[in-house]
Order: structure tokens, then C-alpha cells, then sequence
């Protein structure tokens, strides 16, 4: 773990202020928890605890579900879906456990998706356009990770990654 990157989510403050922060909306749907940013530079992290509790916080001013942060109880979702949509955004998964599938897009824009503590039988990380950055901190990937950076110079920062049987990454112009 490097201390260069790992601040970023709370650090960018200044630059979150020329824009607005937007709204992320948050819902669970068939199992399946969605975390959906809006054009807007979104930054919101979403955290599980060790008894399940799932509590999703926007950061640097960024809503969720109009609030600044909302808890959606104990439980463990099927999948876990999360988009950035346009903008610059900073999406955090901290703890998550699935049962099949975490699948984060960033979107346009310069994002930085960071996954730590996370477990799931797929996981799937597009960066799309932008400089974006990957932050994957003790990510347990049962069956397999795939990860794309997108268009734009895109950099991976990957630590006690485990991917059961496949790890296929493209479009990264720097693993760091
Ligand atoms: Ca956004």
C-alpha cells in the first residue's frame, strides 16, 4: 500500500467545489444494489461492516438519495452494481461482500474507483474515458476480475489482489 494515491477520496475538496456535487442514487432492486451517480463530479463511499450493515456516504458534498448519507440495513447483496456516469468521480467500496457479482463503471471523465476489503464471485471495473485511476486494496475475486481502463492514461494500483481463475486487464497505461 502506498500512501501517493489512498487519500485522494477525502483530499479533493478544493476541486470538487468548482463543480457540483450531485446526487447518487442509491436502491436495491431484485437483490441487487444499485449505486447510481449523476453528470455531476460524484464522490460517495460505500462501506459493509462485519455484521453485514451497509451504509452508503457521499463525500466532499455529494447527496445520497438527497441525504448525506443513508444505511440500508444488514444484508448481502446478490450484486452490487455502481456507475459514476459523467463527471469526475470518486466511488469507494469498502468491506462489500456479494454473492455474485460487483460491477463498477466510471464513466466519462477523470474517476478514481476504489475497491478495499471487497468479496465476490465476478468482478467487473470499467474506467471508461478520462485519466482515471483503480485503487484495488485486499480484493477477493472467488472466480475471476476483469478490469478495463478505458480511453486516456489510466493507472491501476493493485494490492493482495486474489482472482480464482482468470484476471484479464486492459487499457491500463500504468500499474504503479
Ligand atoms: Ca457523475
Amino acid at each position: 500500500m502506498t500512501t501517493s494515491s489512498r487519500p485522494r477520496l477525502n483530499c479533493e475538496q478544493l476541486e470538487a467545489r468548482e463543480n457540483p456535487a450531485g446526487n447518487v442514487n442509491v436502491f436495491i432492486s431484485g437483490g441487487q444494489l444499485f449505486v447510481i451517480g449523476d453528470a455531476f463530479d460524484n464522490a460517495v463511499s460505500t462501506q459493509q461492516d462485519a455484521f453485514g450493515n451497509i451504509v452508503v456516504i457521499g463525500v466532499n458534498g455529494t447527496t445520497v438519495n438527497g441525504m448525506s448519507a443513508i444505511s440500508l440495513g444488514s444484508f448481502i447483496p446478490m450484486d452490487a452494481i455502481f456507475v459514476g456516469g459523467a463527471g469526475n468521480d470518486q466511488i469507494d467500496v469498502a468491506g462489500l461482500f456479494v454473492t455474485r457479482q460487483i460491477t463498477v463503471s466510471g464513466g466519462p471523465g477523470n474517476d478514481l474507483v476504489q475497491l478495499r476489503g471487497v468479496n465476490a464471485n465476478f468482478i467487473t471495473v470499467g474506467m471508461h474515458d478520462g485519466n482515471d485511476t483503480l485503487i484495488g486494496l485486499t480484493v477477493r475475486a472467488r472466480t475471476g476480475m476483469q478490469i478495463d481502463g478505458g480511453t486516456g492514461f489510466d493507472i491501476a494500483l493493485l494490492r493482495n489482489i486474489f482472482a480464482g481463475s482468470f484476471f484479464f486487464h486492459s487499457n491500463f497505461e500504468q500499474f504503479v
